[in-house]
């Protein structure tokens, strides 16, 4: 069966902090687009394949002038789904304006669902989830009969549907589904364990009626093995929602200083360790639209006392004050180790792709989890620590959960480094359990399924508020 796996978790051992920072006014970013492509492409950024998603869609509210295209590989060509004669009268191929989208595994079969963050006028354009429809499907005969399960799945709501984001944000493993709207309240759509969703939003305190969101992230910025949220609002106050855990209601607090927050025209969030030093950076992509407006970049360090410390780092060369940043990504793009920083440009006018290296990178020890339809794919690589540098943290386990909820644990050693691990799926349950005794970093302890939890979390029962 093709799974694909959500959570990883690392099992720090040591970690010494106290690092001197003396790097930290140098710049993050230095541009490498020339070299990762060629010159003629710039020139002529739509040429440029770099959208991998499959759903395309259109702008503006309520009705579009186009409908939603899915794409598949068939018949040695990529052909739209949503135009076969059999998805043409099953409410799938909408004429609404989306503004993005997200893929969900919402019962952990390993069978994904397309969340579409429609953007609604009144009553037109709720937003859908679409996804195969088995028993009307013939794969064999290349028949694939699409379902809009929004309504039965309880989020085909009406809203001015801006970000979307998955993963297990409040639930175990199973994924929920966070949406920054516009106009309106946010939806944090908890998955109920069947396949449908309960929008809780306010009663997490996520919900920011007031504001306008955009460019959304997930990332657990405390490492706590609770998932936090980072979006930007539009000209409004940025968030940084920590997950709390220190009581038995599930709450999220702001904890964005100001100038964190500060209000700016963002696009794009994004949440990653740029410069491998075991904490997490928020990139905001700003377009500029109304004269220039820079992108930022944020460095989001645990305390181990107290929430994150969040302080501005200097973006260097990816600040584009005049770019018209409309998106963007993080991947390691050229294959070196180091994530790399693609920004994308638009709207309002053509520019071409920008791509970004690294240039403050900490530490060339990494542990980077990829993903895939049937493994993680688990990337060591080792160098020289920069000279002065303490020890940084040492990963000694890793632990693979899947929407389903079965999990694989197993040790790393240092032959690992330098190596892709493939973890696969446990198709047996037996394989599905934790091999090791795993060594718990500070603040953390192993619980009585030999899985590392924070200390004050470990006698806790999770009690999911009722509905
Ligand atoms: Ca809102
Ligand atoms: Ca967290
Ligand atoms: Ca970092
Ligand atoms: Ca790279």
């Amino acid at each position: 069966m093709a799974m694909s796996a959500w959570i990883l978790l690392l099992t720090a051992g040591v970690s010494v902090l106290g690092l001197s920072w003396g790097q930290r006014t140098e710049p993050m970013f230095a541009s490498i687009t020339q070299s990762v492509f060629p010159p003629d492409y710039e020139n002529n950024p739509t040429q440029l394949n770099y959208v991998s998603c499959k759903l395309f869609m259109s702008f503006h509210a309520g009705r579009a002038t186009y409908t939603d295209k899915l794409f598949k590989f068939r018949n040695g060509r990529f052909e739209d789904l949503l135009n076969d004669d059999i998805n043409e009268h099953r409410d799938v191929a909408n004429r609404v304006a989306g503004r993005s989208l997200a893929c969900v595994d919402r019962k952990g079969t390993g069978r994904y669902s397309i969340y579409i963050a429609n953007y609604a006028s009144g009553t037109v354009g709720p937003h859908a989830l679409i996804e195969m429809d088995e028993s009307s499907s013939d794969l064999s005969k290349g028949i694939i009969a699409l379902s809009n399960v929004a309504e039965q799945a309880g989020v085909n709501k009406f809203t001015g549907g801006r970000g979307v984001v998955v993963g297990p944000i409040i639930s175990q493993t199973l994924p929920d589904i966070f949406c920054d709207n516009e106009y309106s309240p946010n939806f944090l759509f908890r998955n109920n364990g069947d396949g449908t969703f309960t929008d809780v939003a306010a009663q997490v305190g996520v919900d920011d009626p007031m504001q306008h969101g955009r460019g959304v992230a997930l990332a657990d910025f405390n490492r706590d093995g609770k998932t936090d949220i980072v979006y930007g609002n539009w000209n409004g106050p940025h968030r940084l929602f920590l997950q709390l855990s220190n009581n038995r209601k599930q709450r999220f607090k702001d904890i964005a200083t100001q100038k964190f927050s500060m209000p700016s025209p963002v696009r794009t969030v994004i949440a990653a360790d740029f410069d491998n030093d075991n904490e997490l950076e928020v990139f905001f992509n700003n377009i500029a639209y109304r004269g220039p407006s820079a992108n930022r970049l944020f460095r989001v360090s645990r305390r181990e006392h107290g929430d994150p410390q969040i302080e501005e780092l200097n973006i260097g060369e990816a600040a584009e004050p005049e770019g018209r940043g409309t998106g963007a990504a993080v991947t390691d793009i050229d294959g070196d180790g180091q994530l790399d920083l693609l920004v994308t440009h638009g709207e309002s006018a053509a520019q071409p792709i920008s791509v970004y290296q690294v240039t403050q990178v900490r530490y060339n020890i990494i542990l980077r989890v990829e993903p895939g339809s049937l493994n993680i794919l688990i990337d060591w690589r080792s160098g020289e620590e920069p000279a002065g540098a303490a020890a940084s943290d040492v990963a000694t386990s890793v632990e693979v959960f899947w929407p389903d909820g079965r999990s694989v644990a197993r040790p790393l050693e240092p032959s690992d480094m330098n190596k892709v691990m493939e973890i696969y799926y446990p198709e047996n349950e037996e394989e599905a359990t934790p091999v090791v005794e795993i060594e718990c970093g500070p603040g953390f302890e192993v619980n009585e399924n030999g899985r590392c939890t924070g200390k004050f979390l470990s006698n806790v029962t999770f009690n999911l508020p009722e509905a």
